[in-house]
């Protein structure tokens, strides 16, 4: 400190700021907090026009903090740029042998842009093939939510086939195939390496196909659970797979994966105090949440660390609801949409991460859910159905399903006792549609989570109702002024 610092050691300034970082806290940050609160102490003094301005310059500035500490934090190794770059010099050159014998000499080129996300041998296909566990999941579950359990085996070929002629593999098929034996992990595809973010997927699909209980499950069962042991560190944080990434987010997949197989409570699987406590720690003074102790509070990470400290019924831990509270409803922009992070866009995925947390904390009336409402359905493309992440971008299954599992939590797709029926039929038959209410701890369909007997906590401030999907869960109750 003193060798950046050239004034009285004794100002009381320097003092508090040497106390701050022997504390850990993210100085950079604390002093543009700082800086704010000196500029709102100042209204009675300065004129209201200049007071704005020179908060809107130190936004800018926090804005470029922020830019500068994701480049720092963003890990390239030398051998992984060289070797991704031979890579996609050979797969880029090769893809035209591919597309060749289907499009021609002329129609190689365009035919290699319009080909559809499922096609593997298309750009989209190629960039997306990696997650294509998760991509199933997003939107099995945004159909799922829409149309009664039956009619998504019957469009989406989940557990049996409409048309017994068809060789392709059901989707518990493919989930099954894309077991890694070697990690004991489910991989993002065929033949690639376990990863949890994908185990987590996995299982999310075979619980919402209620498969859980198929043989193939049975057996590999006891590996998937050696396998989500092994990633926890002596800190109790998570590794994504055997490389070693540390991400809140693993910590929320190793929690919920463990908690769908019905093997994280009482069952002395992984130390689930010590998981809390790391995520706890993980806990900025802005009372958001980052991806590692220290890191920059997003709305996504957020998430992560609510739901991993509600499926440990540890909510205890959180320090200060109110103020996160507040940081999550202050991610509403004008637009009704809602952003991950001071300063940056709004995107319909975050309807999800942030409504979610503040369900779980009794607090979504802080966001105008009408508002909110608008923006999705305004980034809804009329002609194909899906969602986009803004009004006018292209559509995708993770922002259609984010999209309406936002729209499920306002409540816009329900009414206060249940479900909402509307008018219109489905698929030609008299039935009328009835929506599936999600669960914002597990991020799938309450009645899934019910059957299951899942556990949860919520953290609601002293006589808050409680929500009727949360019903079941834990109540851990907090002081609000
Ligand atoms: C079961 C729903 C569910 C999730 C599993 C993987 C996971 C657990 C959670 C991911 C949480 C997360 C970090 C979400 C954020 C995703 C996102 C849109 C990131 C974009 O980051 P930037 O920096 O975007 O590109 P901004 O909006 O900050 O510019």
């Amino acid at each position: 400190m003193k060798d950046v610092y050239d004034g009285d050691e004794n100002d009381a300034d320097f003092k508090l700021i040497c106390k701050e970082f022997l504390n850990g806290t993210h100085l950079p940050l604390r002093i543009s907090s700082a800086m704010r609160s000196i500029i709102v102490k100042n209204h009675e003094y300065a004129d209201p026009i200049y007071n704005r301005e020179m908060d809107e310059q130190v936004q800018r500035l926090v804005g470029c903090l922020g830019m500068s500490e994701r480049v720092l934090r963003t890990p390239f190794p030398v051998c992984f740029t060289r070797h991704t770059s031979r890579l996609f010099f050979f797969w880029s050159n090769c893809l035209p042998f591919a597309l060749y014998p289907a499009a021609g000499p002329l129609g190689t080129l365009p035919a290699s842009l319009a080909k559809k996300i499922d096609n593997p041998s298309s750009y989209e296909g190629a960039v997306t093939e990696h997650l294509r566990m998760s991509g199933i999941y997003w939107s099995l579950t945004a159909l799922s939510i829409l149309v009664p359990l039956e009619k998504v085996d019957e469009r989406m070929n989940l557990c049996s086939k409409a048309d017994a002629s068809d060789d392709t593999p059901t989707i518990v098929d493919f989930v099954f195939e894309c077991f890694d034996a070697k990690s004991g992990g489910f991989g993002g595809n065929k033949l690639q390496d376990g990863h949890i973010l994908y185990t987590l997927s996995a299982i999310q699909i075979l619980a919402l196909a209620n498969a859980l209980d198929d043989e193939r499950m049975v057996e590999i069962k006891p590996r998937v659970i050696a396998f989500i042991q092994s990633l926890q560190l002596d800190d109790g944080s998570f590794m994504g797979d055997e490389w070693g990434e540390i991400d809140t987010r693993f910590s929320y997949c190793a929690l919920s994966a463990l908690s769908i197989l019905g093997e994280l409570h009482g069952k002395d699987t992984i130390d689930i105090d010590k998981a809390a406590e790391y995520i706890a720690s993980c806990q900025n003074f802005d009372g958001g949440f980052g991806s590692q102790p220290g890191a920059e509070s997003h709305a996504g990470q957020i998430f992560t660390c609510i739901g991993a400290l509600s499926i440990a019924c540890r909510l205890d831990l959180l320090k200060d609801e109110e103020l996160l509270c507040w940081w999550l409803a202050e991610r509403q922009c004008d637009s009704g949409g809602l952003n991950g992070r001071p300063e940056k866009q709004s995107d319909v995925c975050y309807s999800w991460w942030i409504l979610s947390c503040l369900c779980i904390l009794g607090k979504v009336n802080w966001i105008r859910g009408d508002k909110l409402a608008n923006f999705i359905l305004k980034c809804q493309d009329d002609e194909d159905g899906g969602i986009a992440d803004r009004p006018g971008d292209m559509v995708d299954v993770f922002h259609t399903f984010f999209g309406i599992a936002g729209l499920s939590l306002i409540g816009v797709l329900h009414e206060k006792d249940g479900v909402v029926q509307i008018e219109e039929s489905d698929g030609g038959d008299d039935r009328k549609n009835s929506y599936r209410k999600i669960d914002p701890v597990y991020a799938l369909p309450c009645d899934v989570v019910q059957k299951l007997g899942l556990k949860g906590q919520v953290a609601l401030p002293k006589d808050a109702p409680v929500d009727e999907r949360l019903k079941d869960y834990d109540v851990h109750q907090w002081n609000s002024e």
